[in-house]
């Protein structure tokens, strides 16, 4: 397979005026008539993508073309010679039912479930009908669906025109759909299916009526209300927040049940993972259900930033990602405490995007070159796009910032655009925009380091600070980044803050002054996370805990947490400041904060503390020391657990910040305690379980129980799963409840994979059990486990390649493990290589060999 570079962008050679498909859906395929209207400057040869498909007929201005006028093979089909303005039509046949990579058209779900659904972007378009599928040619579609009337429900983007019987076949029925809006191909979208729906009206604030729909199997739709509320909350936030209004009459989200990500944003249509819509009290937990407003209020900002402005090309995948991230972050920072916010999303991108830029795989967020797009749909194009674009943000201002959007939205609105674009209509508010152009440009993560000064006769402080990025093969040299560093200095003795400031670091080394500091200091950085950057301050543990009691800044209150935590696990420090100082803060943080209470515990995750060791890289080492804190943490505040826990009683449900916070800091609590050996602690387990008044308190309970093995935990796991069998997502939930136990053995995944309730053509089942089992390192990375894993993936890269190449890439820190260790992993690696095919597991496979 070729690779593709950046710099090697063309121009499409020519428009499609206009797109008009006829799709018509029988039991064992389906047939596609395309007809395109094209134009250009001048005849010649055309070439179009097709893939996967059986070319039935062609006709250039309604003639039929014999077999000599194109070429078709290897995905692409040219046409010799064609005029310069034609009108061609295709006919294919193409077979969904059989279709498991889950991208073009393909069948979902089984028996009376059954339904048919398009997933587009990057390049599935050109697995439903021959098209010059890329971003940067956009058309009008005109869409026109016939099935068996076993399925009522037929759905395409934009406003339905018409409906009606099949003439000669009474069983069949037909829906037409047109799209007025310019759109690139990967947003086109359909349904077949036999759905429910629940309906409801937005107002724009330009006064227009919009008819929402929530399209999901009947027994679901009483589950959609929450993703409604968010998707009106999500309309009326992005009015409010950057004047953008919906343009069509209609929105409609569909739940399907095999999907490879979480949701997809085609024009008025999103289809989306039920894991990512579907949200009831007593099925999900807190942390999925206001996952769920997050993702319908990210595919909805969508229509914005990479629908109404799209990429040029797949390279700017980041120009629509980051905004969007940036944009769903915000909208749900607005939804409960903004510091809780920014410690998940923080937590998220320490974990994994880190890792991922620390490894073989590091890429810039703006990557130049791919040999399948679908590798980079990864946490760095996210979570790291979106992180460029809050330092935009925090360096401009509310004001200025909406200046620069407003200016993007106005000068780029039905347009396929770049990074360069985006950045050059925010400089219109202030020119040093420009200058982050290489954050996206780089890969690696910024280590910022430093130390301070403090002159107590001159009463001056000084900082000083040194940034340095790792040099990724294939890259040229690092270069020095504009850093904005957010810094508050606090007076040691009365704990106030006396001076405030953003430092902005855009050299290799800096040294900032403050004046009339007039007692000894204690400097707080990067507050609110401030630049994506490793922070390797020299503060002594003591200053870190006196942080951790008086920062005003929630998040840098977590912050500190986790620099004392990785300390101690990955530096030997001594654990006594940081357990001291939990029992300080622990108790009336829980009576005002409860979730940042619960938050300030973390300890961080098995993979992430791996992210920061580059040898000898020890699993089990890794393991014991994590789990020694967590219990010298339990033990030491011991006493605590039982009056906090009481403290926190089961009420009825409430979906309130308080709430939730309520609920997370008992989970965590529940778990303190079975871990400290607190009498009676199993019993609330137990009890928990028994009279939990939704998911999170009733998962929470059987975690806990799984976890320490308490006694009968077998009984809640049967309980719970006959209890909730016909519910795929809270099965999900119990699969991944015991595949990421602290105590599972490869046998233990061995025997989830035999359930019968296991699916293998399912993603979401797939993640619950394969991509759960590696929270645990210290079994994965066994000879045992690494065969269980390495076999997933072969076994995926047949049927679905997208979501193997996903597998791979979390194996990409191998030779970081110790001798030993590393041979083994190299030698199940290597033997995987013989037996993969798919281009997606080939390129991740080979980057993840060549470190
Ligand atoms: N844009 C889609 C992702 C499509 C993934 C293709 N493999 C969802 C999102 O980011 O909103
Ligand atoms: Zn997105």
């Amino acid at each position: 397979p070729q690779k593709i570079y950046l710099r090697d962008y063309e121009a499409p050679k020519y428009t499609v005026e206009s797109v008009a498909l006829d799709i018509r859906l029988f039991e064992e395929d389906a047939t596609v008539e395309g007809r395109l209207q094209i134009s250009r400057d001048a005849a010649g040869d055309v070439l179009l993508h097709a893939e996967d498909m059986e070319i039935e007929a062609l006709y250039i201005d309604d003639t039929r073309v014999d077999d000599t006028a194109y070429t078709h093979s290897e995905g692409r089909l040219m046409l010799h010679d064609a005029p310069a303005t034609f009108a061609l039509r295709t006919e294919v046949r193409i077979c969904p039912q059989t279709n498991t990579m889950l991208e073009g058209l393909y069948k979902a779900g089984t028996g009376d479930e059954t339904m048919f659904v398009t997933q587009c972007e990057p390049e599935g378009f050109r697995r439903i009908t021959p098209y010059p599928d890329r971003p940067d040619v956009l058309s009008t579609f005109t869409t026109r669906l016939e099935a068996d009337k076993r399925y009522p429900t037929l759905l395409a983007n934009g406003n339905l025109i018409e409906a009606g019987e099949v003439a000669d076949a009474p069983e069949r029925h037909y829906a037409i759909w047109h799209d007025p809006t310019h759109k690139p191909s990967y947003l086109f979208a359909c349904v077949v299916a036999n759905l429910d729906v629940l309906s409801d009206h937005y107002t724009t604030s330009d006064g227009r009526k919009v008819l929402l729909e929530v399209y999901a199997k009947a027994a679901d739709i009483d589950k959609c209300h929450v993703g409604m509320q968010a998707l009106k909350d999500a309309m009326a936030w992005d009015e409010d927040n950057y004047g953008c209004i919906y343009d069509l009459d209609r929105y409609m989200i569909v739940a399907v049940s095999q999907f490879n990500m979480g949701a997809m944003e085609n024009k008025g249509l999103n289809i989306f993972n039920t894991a990512c819509v579907l949200s009831s009290p007593e099925t999900t937990t807190d942390a999925r259900s206001f996952n769920v407003k997050a993702v319908i209020a990210h595919e909805y900002f969508h229509n914005w930033t990479g629908n109404r402005i799209t990429c040029r090309d797949w390279f700017q995948l980041c120009l629509k990602e980051g905004f969007t991230v940036f944009r769903d972050q915000s909208f749900s920072a607005d939804q409960q405490s903004a510091a809780v916010q920014r410690i998940d999303d923080v937590a998220t991108l320490r974990a994994y995007q880190f890792n991922e830029d620390a490894g073989p795989l590091a890429h810039p967020v703006r990557p130049d070159s791919f040999v399948e797009i679908n590798n980079f749909y990864t946490t760095t194009v996210y979570e790291k796009g979106a992180e460029i674009v809050r330092m935009l943000a925090n360096m401009l201002g509310k004001e200025k910032f909406r200046q620069g959007t407003d200016e993007y939205f106005r000068r780029y609105d039905g347009q396929a655009v770049t990074v360069e674009d985006f950045l050059s209509a925010l400089s219109v508010a202030d020119e040093r925009v420009l200058s982050f152009i290489d954050w996206y440009r780089q890969p690696g993560t910024p280590v910022v380091s430093g130390h301070q000064n403090y002159d107590a006769e001159t009463q001056t402080l000084e900082i000083t600070l040194t940034q340095k990025t790792r040099h990724v093969a294939g890259f040229d040299a690092p270069k020095a980044l504009p850093i904005p560093v957010a810094t508050a200095v606090f007076d040691k003795e009365s704990g106030q803050i006396v001076a405030e400031e953003m430092l902005l670091l855009d050299k290799e080394t800096q040294t900032y002054r403050f004046d009339n500091i007039t007692g000894a200091p204690v400097v707080s950085l990067l507050r609110d996370f401030s630049a994506p950057v490793q922070l390797n301050f020299d503060y002594q543990d003591a200053d870190l805990a006196f942080l951790l009691t008086h920062e005003t800044n929630g998040f840098n209150r977590w912050q500190v947490t986790q620099i004392l935590v990785n300390r101690i696990l990955l530096q030997n420090h001594e654990p006594a400041i940081y357990l001291e100082a939990l029992a300080k803060t622990l108790p009336n943080l829980a009576k005002d904060d409860a979730m940042l209470a619960a938050r300030l515990l973390d300890i961080p995750s098995a993979q992430e503390l791996a992210s920061a060791i580059s040898t000898d890289y020890d699993p089990d080492a890794v393991k014991a020391k994590r789990d020694g804190l967590y219990q010298q943490v339990a033990v030491h505040l011991a006493d605590m657990w039982q009056p906090l826990y009481e403290s926190l009683p089961i009420t009825e449900y409430d979906d309130s910040a308080e709430a939730r916070g309520v609920r997370a800091l008992r989970n965590v609590v529940l778990d303190m305690a079975l871990t400290a050996g607190v009498d009676n602690a199993a019993d609330w387990a137990v009890q928990q379980y028994e009279s939990a008044a939704c998911m999170t308190e009733r998962s929470g309970a059987l975690k806990a129980l799984v976890n320490h093995q308490v006694a009968g935990y077998e009984t809640q796991l049967k309980n719970f799963y006959e209890r909730f069998k016909a519910d795929d997502l809270v099965i999900d939930l119990w699969f991944s409840a015991q595949a990421a136990s602290e105590q599972v053995r490869v046998a233990d995944i061995e025997a989830l994979i035999a359930h019968t309730d296991f699916d293998w053509n399912t993603p979401n089942r797939v993640r619950s059990v394969i991509s759960a089992f590696t929270t645990q390192p210290a079994v994965l990375w066994t000879p045992e486990g690494l065969a269980l894993y390495t076999q997933a993936v072969a076994k995926l890269d047949d049927s679905n390649p997208v979501i193997a190449s996903r597998l791979v890439q979390v194996l990409a820190r191998w030779y970081t493990l110790v001798p030993s260790k590393r041979e083994v992993a190299h030698r199940y690696l290597q033997a995987l290589k013989e037996k993969v095919q798919s281009k997606h597991v080939r390129e991740s496979l080979d980057s993840v060999l060549g470190a």
